[in-house]
């Protein structure tokens, strides 16, 4: 950390900066594609307008921002690597950085539980339930009884479904079937299926490690409890449950309106995004207030197959990375979100 943080309840550099992914107001937009893997991000913003050259910003905390135009229309690329924590500082930050509606594609990876959706399969979920384990659960024990799932005090959690922004998942399965590379021709696009995200690569998706992790029915009780469950990874629920709660603008807008709405701006006066005084009650009253709505969905390619032992060839990833990538981007720039950012100052002016 070299520069000066200013506020203890939500850091930031003395000239504006998040202090995490390192951001500020003007170099994040509105429509934002997250990814996992840096290079994933770096594939994908090849597909960016050449001008103007799109800004890039890899954070001292390993968070990499690539922002520019696609068609015209500004956009980011972000990589946050991996697991709950991530996603949470990516959304927090993110929505702190710009005003206006968000709309959020996640791009990632996942394993897959049912036969159809074999390796290179893309899955775009409805909705998500968190997986997480109780550290109250005494994993010592010497073993686990199925019936242990279900008692008061199971060694995993198994949360209550959260939905995804209906509206913009089937646009983005439109605009993902229509844009089929040869090659590809066979691969499932489904966009019926229920994800899981848990809280480990390993223990809470049921995978057998040297570690007494009491997880040998979980994905069993899994696709027992869960209608429709088909794909695990680590992030997507957390997303959408951060969308979902967010605070809707007064009169939220439906997708491709040309209706204008109110957006909330800053009290005439009121320290900038990136000022650095003291908040006076009206900014606290403000900071709780929303800044726009936040629309999330996810598309995630079929890594592993757990049913089969099956894991995807590096040439099939490059494939489905540039092909949902692109559809990422046309999808979002096709959607209609309210932005109230100036492009006076911003790094796609
Ligand atoms: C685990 O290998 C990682 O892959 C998946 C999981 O959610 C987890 O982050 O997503 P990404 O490919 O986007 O990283
Ligand atoms: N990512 C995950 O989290 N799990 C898998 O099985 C594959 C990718």
């Amino acid at each position: 950390m070299k520069n000066r943080i200013t506020d203890a309840n939500f850091p930031r550099t003395g000239d504006g900066r998040v202090y995490h992914l390192g951001l500020r107001q003007g170099e994040v937009a509105n429509r934002i594609v997250t990814v996992g893997d840096p290079s994933r991000a770096r594939r994908i913003s090849k597909f960016l307008d050449a001008s103007p050259e799109p800004f890039v910003l890899q954070s001292e905390r390993g968070f990499l921002t690539i922002t520019g135009k696609y068609s015209g229309t500004p956009i980011s690329i972000i990589a946050i690597g991996m697991g709950i924590g991530n996603m949470d500082f990516f959304v927090r930050e993110c929505r702190e950085s710009l005003d206006g509606d968000m709309a959020i594609i996640r791009l990632g990876s996942c394993g897959s539980l049912v036969p159809e959706l074999p390796v290179g399969s893309l899955s775009l979920p409805k909705a998500c339930v968190g997986i997480t384990r109780n550290y109250d659960y005494d994993f010592t024990a010497a073993t686990t009884e199925s019936s242990t799932y279900r008692s008061s005090n199971p060694p995993y959690s198994i949360s209550r479904l959260v939905e995804g922004h209906q509206p913009l998942q089937l646009h983005l399965k439109e605009v993902t079937e229509a844009t089929r590379p040869e090659g590809a021709s066979d691969a499932a696009v489904r966009a019926d299926f229920v994800n899981a995200s848990a809280d480990s690569f390993y223990s809470s998706q049921g995978r057998q490690t040297s570690f007494p992790d009491h997880n040998e029915g979980l994905v069993s009780e899994l696709l027992e409890r869960v209608p429709g469950v088909a794909t695990l990874e680590m992030e997507t629920h957390h997303l959408f449950h951060l969308a979902a709660v967010y605070p809707k603008p007064p009169s939220e807008l439906p997708l491709k309106s040309t209706a204008s709405r109110p957006v909330l701006t800053r009290p005439e006066g009121e320290i900038s995004a990136t000022g650095s005084a003291p908040k006076s009650e009206t900014e606290q009253e403000h900071s709780r207030a929303s800044r726009g709505a936040i629309y999330a969905t996810a598309i995630q390619m079929i890594f592993a197959q757990r049913q089969s032992q099956d894991f995807i060839t590096p040439e099939e990833v490059v494939l489905r990375e540039n092909w949902a990538g692109k559809a990422c981007l046309e999808a979002l720039v096709k959607f209609n979100v309210q932005s109230t950012q100036p492009d006076e100052g911003s790094v796609w002016a």
